[in-house]
């Protein structure tokens, strides 16, 4: 059975006991004040409006029988995973690993670093602890996916630009077809959403596919 739906730049099929939805990285620390992407100067509301979108996603994707992964960027407590070069990085409010109002910043296991309570993960679902941007750099994402045969990825989550494509990047250069859900993304910067969206399904989709959620929840399965 394959399932077929309206995308850019063309049609995007697939077979869903061989897909996975990836949500990238809906956490406290960058859709709640007082986290990692406040510190950092940014408005969170804007990535916090696309929450119910992703809720919905994940829904169809649990009712249509896809593998369901959920990223968290994250460090060990003892900042190992954490290179010199990303804690230093700007003029933050807080670095990674300052203490913050929902625990310290970035880390693993502090409230601040908990995917946010609307999109908790299921029992059975696959969270991965990502220390870069991509979510297959130093990660067991790549053995997971083998492991279970998937060819196609479906993402989601924040931020567009950042960790949304570079994991997006990855994967294309691993050899999965990915689409990337167009009102489920967002960026503390609209214009860089945009641009990542257009870059995407550009030269043919030379990283993948971009379609609203609209286009799978309105899709049929082919036998
Ligand atoms: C950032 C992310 N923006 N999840 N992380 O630092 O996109």
């Amino acid at each position: 059975m394959t399932v077929t739906i309206d995308a850019q730049p063309g049609p995007f099929t697939f077979e869903p006991s061989k897909t996975a939805l990836i949500v990238i990285d809906m956490q406290r620390d960058f859709i709640e004040p007082g986290g990692f992407g406040e510190s950092l100067g940014n408005d969170v509301s804007l990535l916090a409006e696309i929450v119910p979108t992703v809720a919905a996603l994940i829904d169809h994707a649990r009712r249509s029988g896809w593998l369901v992964v959920h990223t968290r960027e994250s460090h060990a407590a003892d900042l190992s995973d954490c290179p010199p070069a990303k804690r230093l990085r700007g003029a933050p409010n807080a670095r990674i690993g300052d203490d913050g109002p929902m625990g310290r910043i970035l880390i693993r296991g502090e409230p601040g670093n908990a995917i946010v309570d609307a999109l908790e993960p299921a029992a059975g679902e696959i969270v991965i602890d990502k220390p870069g941007k991509g979510a297959f750099y130093a990660t067991h994402l790549g053995s997971e996916l083998a492991e279970r045969q998937i060819t196609h990825l479906v993402f989601a989550g924040v931020t567009t630009e950042v960790c949304v494509q570079t994991s997006m990047r990855e994967a294309n250069d691993r050899g999965y077809d990915c689409l990337l859900i167009e009102d489920a993304t967002a960026s503390y910067f609209p214009a860089f959403r945009q641009a990542t969206l257009d870059m995407v399904r550009s030269q043919g989709g030379i990283v993948g596919w971009t379609a609203p959620l609209s286009a799978l929840t309105q899709s049929r399965a082919q036998a």
